[in-house]
């Protein structure tokens, strides 16, 4: 049977689902990805940007690339792969998405219940969290009227209300993600599965049982671990389990 036709039998008997999404599923939308050859914006690799150290160092460079890509991501629009995933979400109780993305499109595709594990590009904190570290605001305006932008409270720096390398994600998103790993089917879905603790779900799934595939157009370090790995452009792949189910 091939991996396709092992997933497509393996949704149909399945009450719970969770799909991990990663930056491969905008990827048809129009926005980067943050690893390979989109990943680089003027000399500086993204991952060395998504920092708090790069924002303490230089942050109106920092807002600069958060401005640019605001700017983009407001450009495009879901694609197959949203959609598909928002309207299972919709009609199938038990089917969730989690996601590393930080692009709130699974938000506008409709997705329900959705977990945001790095937060969104479109929401605003303040640097030196002078109201608590979860208090954030929205702002999609673009361009944002002054930059660097300023909290609203103390007048300091404003940030991305993003996950940073070496910063905690929200416990509760955590908990939740977490939460939705014993499931029947759990699938990786465009994401290089490098990223901790987000990439981890996928082995706390594996362990507790699920049957575990990776959707993506490359091989990567969850490939050989998963049950059923779909290699091809995910919004592709999705439309065709859709149609299968
Ligand atoms: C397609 C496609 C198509 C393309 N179809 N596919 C355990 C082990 C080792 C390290 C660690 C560990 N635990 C923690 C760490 C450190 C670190 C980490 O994981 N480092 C590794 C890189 C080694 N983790 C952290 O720092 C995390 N924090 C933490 O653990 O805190 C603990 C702590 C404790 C006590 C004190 C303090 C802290 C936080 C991680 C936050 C990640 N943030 C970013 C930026 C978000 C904001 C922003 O967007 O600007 O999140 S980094 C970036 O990577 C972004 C993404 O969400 C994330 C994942 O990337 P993703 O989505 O997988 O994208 P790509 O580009 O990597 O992959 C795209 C894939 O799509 C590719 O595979 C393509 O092939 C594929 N593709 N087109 C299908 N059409
Ligand atoms: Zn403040």
């Amino acid at each position: 049977m091939s991996q396709l036709n092992e997933l497509t039998t393996r949704l149909r008997n399945a009450s719970a689902v969770t799909v991990l999404t990663g930056a491969g599923v905008s990827a048809a939308s129009g926005i980067p990805t943050f690893r390979g050859a989109g990943g680089l914006w003027r000399n500086f690799s993204a991952t060395e940007l998504a920092t708090p150290e790069a924002f303490a160092r230089d942050p109106q460079t920092v807002w600069e690339w958060y401005a640019w890509r605001r700017e983009q991501i407001l450009g495009c629009d879901p694609n197959a792969a949203h959609r598909v995933l928002a309207r299972w979400t919709q009609t199938r109780p038990g089917w969730r998405v989690v996601t590393q993305n930080v692009d709130d499109l699974h938000v506008r595709a409709g997705t329900r219940g959705l977990v945001r594990l790095h937060g969104s590009i479109f929401e605003l904190r303040c640097w030196r969290s002078c109201r608590g570290e979860r208090f954030v605001w929205r702002d999609e305006r673009v361009p944002l009227p002054e930059m660097p932008p300023r909290c609203p409270d103390c007048g300091g720096l404003a940030r991305p209300a993003v996950v940073w390398f070496g910063e905690m994600l929200d416990p509760r998103d955590l908990e939740t993600a977490a939460a939705l790993t014993p499931c029947d089917v759990f699938i990786a879905a465009g994401t290089s599965a490098v990223v901790y603790p987000a990439a981890g779900l996928l082995h706390e799934a594996r362990a507790q049982g699920a049957f575990t595939a990776e959707l993506n157009t490359e091989v990567t370090d969850a490939t050989r671990d998963v049950d059923a790995a779909v290699q091809g452009p995910v919004e592709q792949t999705l439309a065709a389990l859709d149609k299968l189910l």
